[in-house]
């Protein structure tokens, strides 16, 4: 049986404990996982504590730079361990973590590594009443250790999404990967050690959350902030265990976003896009449409041509080319989607396709794979209108004018991301400035640019991360003024 270690200090290391981890495609042990004890992820941030005194804090921008290059170098080297590794732990089409999950990994170590060298900050002169002028300008210093904790859905992607610009700006990490998706966390250690980033920089402690590795890791004193990727209500109860130590936090949660078609749309591009939005990864995606609103003069048509294609996907093995659609992540989050299955049909839903369990005559029916969904005819107050779902389900909604579209749209605690389509771009901007969520795409969805904010309002999360959005919460500056 293959082993998933704990990476610290340098060393793959054995937990006291062993958990299973295991494919959604076929519910078979994949790995078994050393579980982290306190003592050590203690171990892990005493090792990161140390690398921040020395090799790593000797080392300029442009060396550290150099450095994460070369860790996207050995990422690329690895690329079919990658993605073997992510297929398995996620159950995820091979053409997904090919084309997105691993690419964008390497692509975080790069952007990060040429932002940090870029980067400047400002300074200014300043003049005082009496005469005397000063020059000001702010330098720019590591957090310390900062303790990164991710979730299942992309968790190379996420997970370097934020390690790579905490090692850009000097830190030292110690992350906590999603007990469901441990391997490709460990796999990444080989890619640093290949990479020369000294011991102790980088650590990786596996494990659950309360009461195991990764509230250890917000309560440890020693740890500078927390990064966090993943539901809400864990963000709520991080928040409580890092008050104590009043470390800063960036937090990504969850969504329940919409997208606004005008009838003026370009029906194929805007069903292709509608079609990944709600689907793509099984809709395991935070920025996943869970609400979609068609105005009333196209919305039958619209309806029909997305049940086609829903109807279309191949929920395949996840290394088979031609799949589309991989299983959920585990049983017990297939129990709650299909709650919120059964819950839309009480709460008065019409069923236009999906609502159930595929059958499949082989291993997978022992996987956890659902069938795409969607609904129409539900309130807007039903609680499957308010609450994140994350699965392959999508509720369709018609709307006569644009004031209610957004209105709509807009009816949410959360506030993640939104999609527009339209060829009328006046109005794609003019209803995209009116969202109130951190990123809104117009004609497209997760079209990323890294150097762009990412973050959410509301419950959707804390903070904004991306290009200098990244450089600004993984650092503290320090501004000097001189009296000239
Ligand atoms: P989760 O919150 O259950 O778990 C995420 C991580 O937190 C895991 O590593 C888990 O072990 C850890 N954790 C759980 N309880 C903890 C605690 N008390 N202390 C410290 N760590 C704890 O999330 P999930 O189910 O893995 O992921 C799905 C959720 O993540 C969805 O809500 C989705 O919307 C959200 N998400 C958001 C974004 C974003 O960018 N906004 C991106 C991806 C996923
Ligand atoms: O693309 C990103 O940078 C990002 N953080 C994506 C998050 C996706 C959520 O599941």
């Amino acid at each position: 049986m293959k082993r998933i270690q704990n990476y610290i200090d340098g060393q793959f290391v054995s937990g006291v404990r062993e958990f299973a981890d295991i494919n959604p495609a076929d519910g078979a042990i994949i790995a078994q996982v050393s579980e982290a004890d306190k003592a050590q992820v203690n171990d892990a941030v005493q090792a990161a504590r140390c690398a921040l005194r020395g090799e790593w804090a000797r080392l300029g921008a442009r060396e550290r730079a150099a450095r994460l290059h070369r860790v996207a170098d050995a990422i690329e080297k690895r690329f079919d361990c990658f993605v073997q590794a992510e297929i398995a732990d996620t159950g995820k089409p091979i053409s997904l973590a090919s084309k997105l999950d691993v690419p964008r990994a390497a692509a975080n170590f790069r952007v990060f590594a040429d932002l940090v060298k870029m980067s400047g900050l400002e300074s200014f002169h300043t003049e005082t009443p009496n005469g005397a002028n000063a020059l000001n300008y702010a330098i720019r210093k590591p957090l310390g250790v900062v303790g990164i904790i991710t979730p299942w859905n992309l968790p190379l992607l996420l997970l370097t999404w934020k390690a790579a610009p905490a090692l850009a700006c000097g830190n030292a990490v110690v992350v906590k990967p999603s007990e469901e998706t441990p391997a490709t966390a460990t796999l990444l250690a080989e890619a640093m050690q290949e990479a020369g980033i000294p011991r102790g920089v980088y650590n990786v402690v596996h494990g659950f959350g309360a009461g195991s590795a990764g509230e250890f890791l917000t309560q440890h004193p020693e740890v500078n902030a927390i990064t966090f990727t993943g539901e809400t209500k864990t963000g709520a109860a991080i928040m409580k265990s890092v008050a104590a130590t009043v470390k800063p936090v960036s937090f990504e949660l969850g969504g329940k976003n919409a997208a606004i078609i005008f009838a003026d749309c370009d029906l194929e591009t805007t069903l292709a896009g509608i079609s990944e939005a709600v689907f793509l990864n099984t809709g395991q995606v935070c920025l996943c449409a869970e609400r979609v609103y068609v105005e009333r003069k196209i919305f039958t048509v619209f309806v029909n041509a997305l049940k086609k294609k829903a109807e279309s996907l191949n929920l395949g093995w996840p290394a088979d080319a031609n799949s589309d659609l991989g299983p959920l992540i585990s049983a017990p989050h297939r129990e709650k989607v299909l709650s919120y299955f059964h819950l839309a049909t009480q709460e008065g839903a019409k069923v236009v396709t999906g609502g159930g369990i595929p059958k499949f005559d082989d291993k997978r029916d022992d996987g956890f794979y659902v069938q795409p969904t969607i609904y129409t005819g539900l309130p807007e107050s039903a609680r499957c209108m308010k609450e994140e779902i994350f699965g392959p389900v999508c509720h369709v909604a018609p709307f006569d004018s644009e004031e209610e579209a957004v209105g709509m749209a807009n009816d949410t605690e959360y506030g993640l991301a939104a999609s527009i389509w339209t060829s009328d771009l006046k109005r794609g901007h003019r209803v995209a400035q009116q969202m109130n969520v951190g990123i809104t795409w117009v004609n497209c969805w997760f079209l990323r640019d890294l150097r762009t904010p990412f973050g959410g309002v509301g419950l959707s999360g804390i903070g904004r991360e991306g290009g200098v959005h990244s450089l600004n919460f993984y650092s503290e500056l320090n501004n000097v003024c001189i009296k000239l």
